[in-house]
């Protein structure tokens, strides 16, 4: 065990597992570390048919210091065994942490390339992986980009996606251009150690909308993830018309704001722009997402699931951060992207309760719907005519009937009177938690609903929330107190709820985990 070495390290080590454990709001099925610190998932990867799944890491406390390689592995994106920490700081470039970056295979050898960080800057490094992909060594070379392009005004410089194109490798590193706005500039290199800068890949503008606007591009791009779509390799002239996509979660002088996409086409030494969008609707709570094709040929992605409460009350829980289910990414038919749990969640599922019908059909008083808990997987089919809304309430902390719960949290669709095939998804978190100190902000987006059709299907696990309606995904954290665990459904104007599904869901982790596995 490491001295612990930072003034938020108040919990002892050896405390921090139980403590983390303790704690109701811990998710039981999500991927969550041992205890401490976990934020970005990185090197998400399929080798030899094992899932990788490393992901930042501090197991001094739930405090953001001294960041780690956490690392865990699955045979079925479902169950996690923990591994051995990958990269753990050490002297010269990556001294101060081993901030985010990706797993590659170069020619046999696992190889990753992250973000060094020394002296409050970062710098991209290398290391390389035993066959196991247990044990990583570093780069003698490291760093293995000195400095940032040369001239210019950059306002920081981190993350990585790498990729093979042809006989060469490349490289985006995350970054911002002063007074000008976000970028990812581009490298190439035949052997991961030698780096020609190109230039940036695409510049965003800061200047366009506000830092308050949901779709706000920031002042710099963390955890740049490029990929096609659909099926083709990036970089190729032939393609099945999917869009290539830059992912990338907007930052502002210390914010963490949202993940964003932007379709478009890379060719070239360019990223040509066609349209921005919002990757989840709950902001922040989704960021740094990362994406990999798996062996069957899936685009799979996971998410950091930020905390919504207090950095006091996250060191005092022993715990921070939850990993987002694993989920596919496709693309519609209009170039945007769809996401969903992979089905292999599936096997979580116990004791089923099918209501179909029509359940529920509008104006009518809350419907107590026979579901209770706190880990769930519910999906609804609704069919909602112009101006009707349906409201399904989860960890409500009262027993059904017309009262109005103390604690509730309420997820909306609502298809408005001259909404065309478009309606809105909204959670509404205002009486998720009685304690006044946790986020509570209004989440919300356009969905679209082809003949007011949606396909709803929420994710509850304890404090996480995964909601996916018709493939528009919302993501986010609540806090409740009470521990209520009733499910209601309400549907108001003309709207009908024609069939409801709900399982509850197994935890994943059985007995006492390390922190130092
Ligand atoms: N988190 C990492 C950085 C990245 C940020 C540090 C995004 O590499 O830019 O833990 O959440």
């Amino acid at each position: 065990m490491t001295e612990l070495t930072h003034p938020l390290a108040t919990v002892p080590q050896d405390e921090l597992v139980a403590r983390a454990e303790a704690d109701p709001l811990r998710p039981r099925f999500h991927f969550v570390s041992p205890a401490g610190w976990l934020n970005d998932p990185n090197g998400v990867s399929q080798w030899n048919g094992s899932y990788h799944l490393f992901y930042q890491y501090n197991p001094e406390g739930a405090f953001h210091h001294r960041i780690q390689w956490g690392h865990a592995t699955s045979t079925d994106l479902v169950t996690w065994t923990d591994q051995p920490v990958a990269l753990e700081p050490s002297a010269g470039q990556d001294a101060e942490g081993c901030w985010s970056g990706v797993l590659v295979n170069d020619g046999g050898t696992p190889t990753l390339v992250y973000s060094g960080r020394l002296e409050g800057r970062e710098l991209p490094c290398v290391a390389v992986g035993s066959p196991d992909l247990l044990t990583w060594t570093k780069d003698a070379a490291n760093p293995v980009i000195a400095a940032p392009p040369a001239g210019v005004d950059i306002t920081a410089y981190r993350d990585h996606c790498v990729w093979r194109e042809g006989t060469k490798w490349r490289q985006l590193v995350g970054s911002g251009i002063s007074g000008r706005g976000g970028t990812a500039f581009l490298y190439e290199s035949a052997d991961l150690r030698t780096w020609d800068y190109i230039g940036p890949l695409f510049i965003g503008d800061a200047s366009q909308g506000d830092p308050a606007d949901t779709d706000w591009t920031g002042t710099m791009w963390e955890c740049v993830d490029l990929f096609r779509a659909g099926q083709g390799s990036l970089g190729s002239a032939t393609s099945d018309g999917s869009p290539d996509v830059l992912v990338f979660s907007a930052w502002n002088d210390g914010d963490t704001h949202h993940p964003l996409y932007w379709t478009g086409r890379y060719a070239g030494d360019s990223f040509e722009p066609a349209a921005l969008h919002r990757l989840d609707y709950g902001g922040r709570f989704f960021y740094a997402p990362q994406s990999f094709q798996d062996e069957s040929g899936r685009r799979v992605m996971f998410g950091w699931m930020q905390e919504g409460r207090s950095d006091a009350a996250m060191v005092e829980a022993g715990w921070s951060g939850v990993m987002s289910l694993p989920r596919t990414v496709t693309a519609a038919e209009d170039g945007t992207l769809r996401f969903a749990p992979v089905p292999e969640i599936e096997k979580l599922r116990r004791d089923h309760v099918g209501l179909s019908g029509p359940v529920l059909s509008g104006l009518l008083e809350p419907l107590d719907t026979g579901v209770s808990g706190k880990q769930l997987d519910i999906e609804l089919e609704l069919e909602l005519e112009p101006g009707g809304l349906v409201r399904l309430g989860v960890l409500g902390s009262v027993g059904g009937g017309t009262s109005s719960p103390a604690e509730e949290t309420v997820i909306e669709l609502y298809r408005a009177a001259d909404g065309g095939n478009n309606g809105t998804l909204r959670l509404d978190r205002t009486r998720s938690s009685l304690d006044p100190a946790v986020d509570a902000d209004d989440k919300s987006g356009p969905v679209p609903m082809p003949g007011g059709r949606v396909h709803l299907r929420v994710i509850l696990d304890r404090s996480a929330v995964e909601i996916f309606a018709n493939g528009i995904a919302l993501t986010a954290r609540v806090y409740p107190t009470l521990g209520g665990d009733h499910v209601s459904l309400a549907a108001e104007g003309p709207a009908q709820v024609q069939s409801l599904d709900a399982w509850t869901m197994a935890g994943i982790f059985d007995g006492a985990r390390s922190l130092f596995p």
